[in-house]
């Protein structure tokens, strides 16, 4: 009788809503709050003007520091915040944890997220979450059958809820000012086109895939009430059609924003795979956005270390080209990362070989840090 149930729960879950198609200016959450909606609106015509700059981690560390009040090294780099603020819950599922895996406390990360929030900057969160399977698996463990196990009928799935109720619990204490419910576009289960991450498409099959993330929609929708979620589709830099980047697609009606990942490797001077291979794709994710009414992103990118100096102008601003996206994110500046003996940034410091690029890069009319977000009033 259970198992049932659970096929039957599984199937209409699995089965995108018969009436998919554009939903006009609504998130995919019927109930989303008002600055939840006013944020999506937003998104979906900011491309036409131009696309908020992000950096993961901003406001908790940088190169050389850590936890210094008011301190961005993309502030002291640009003169400015960034308009995007990435923050990273895995570790949050860990049994009495209370730092993400980078060390982040997550009390810290909540006075964060609300004073970016407060600047009118946007907030998006990214899970990398361990291995349900324990025995210290983390988030890079590629077991078959780690996905299967959490989904409804599988043996983790109680333990998968209980991760929820803390993710959930989270994002559900994430307020401003006035109380209201801080929009979060959360991404979860990144760049499952590649074969690093238990939940990538060499780990699980589409159908178990697409069961995970209708669960999860389902569970922080309607079991946990959450209407300040936008939520975010993300592949690799991998894929060359839109079939191939809709492969594992769960459904006009559970996502918000389309969005993928990719790194510049090499060198940009010499070689323009990077550019040249990220704008064709940005073209074919936004002519899907088009179709389907929904906002797009470069949701991860960068060049570790920023070593070629005018990365910003010239790399990053080929790479986008004339595509309407809406935001592009830089990853985290680690600084030296002893496990990989290297230094591990991605956005320029004060004095950083990029700097003078980043500051141009900055005044062009389409790239919009926290100043022009604030001007945009995006939740309103
Ligand atoms: C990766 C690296 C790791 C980090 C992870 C999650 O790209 O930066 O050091 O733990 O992201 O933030």
């Amino acid at each position: 009788m259970k198992r049932a149930v659970n096929i039957l729960f599984t199937a209409f879950f699995f089965l995108p809503a018969a009436t998919a198609c554009a939903q006009g200016d609504k998130p995919a959450d019927p109930a989303a709050t008002r600055e939840t909606v006013n944020l999506y609106r937003h998104l979906k015509t900011l491309g036409e003007k131009g696309f908020l700059f992000g950096h993961q981690d901003d406001l908790a560390y940088g190169v050389d520091w850590k936890y210094t009040e008011g301190r961005s090294d993309v502030k002291e780099a640009a003169g400015d915040y960034p308009a995007v603020y990435g923050w990273e819950l895995g570790g949050i599922e860990r049994p009495g944890n209370n730092q993400n895996i980078d060390g982040v406390p997550f009390k810290k990360m909540k006075q964060f997220i609300r004073e970016g929030y407060e600047r009118g900057g946007v907030i998006t969160l990214s899970w990398h979450a361990d291995s349900p399977f324990g025995n210290g698996k983390n988030a890079w463990d590629t077991t078959h059958g780690t996905v299967a196990s959490i989904n409804p009928g599988g043996a983790n799935h109680a333990l998968y809820k209980e991760w929820l109720d803390k993710v959930a619990a989270f994002i559900g204490s994430l307020k401003g000012s006035k109380g209201e419910a801080i929009p979060v576009l959360f991404r979860p289960f990144h760049e499952h086109s590649g074969n690093w991450f238990w939940w990538c498409r060499n780990a699980c099959t589409v159908f178990e895939y697409q069961t995970l993330w209708r669960f999860t929609y389902y569970y922080l929708q309607t079991e946990k009430k959450l209407h300040n979620i936008l939520w975010v589709y993300n592949t690799g830099g991998d894929f060359e059609t839109k079939e191939d980047f809709l492969e594992r697609y769960p459904g006009d009606d559970k996502v918000d924003l389309l969005s993928f990942d990719t790194y510049q490797y090499g060198d940009p001077e010499k070689e323009k795979w990077f550019e040249q291979n990220t704008n064709r794709r940005l073209k074919i994710v936004g002519e899907l956005a088009a179709e389907k009414g929904k906002p797009f992103a470069l949701a991860e990118t960068g060049y570790e270390a920023v070593p070629y100096p005018e990365w910003w102008t010239k790399t990053l601003m080929n790479a986008v080209g004339e595509n309407k996206i809406c935001y592009v994110l830089v990853w985290r500046n680690h600084g030296y990362n002893t496990s990989m003996k290297k230094m591990h940034y991605y956005a320029p410091y004060k004095g950083q070989v990029s700097e003078m690029d980043f500051q141009q890069f900055y005044k062009l009319d389409r790239v919009m840090f926290e100043k022009e977000a604030y001007n945009e009033k995006l939740y309103q």
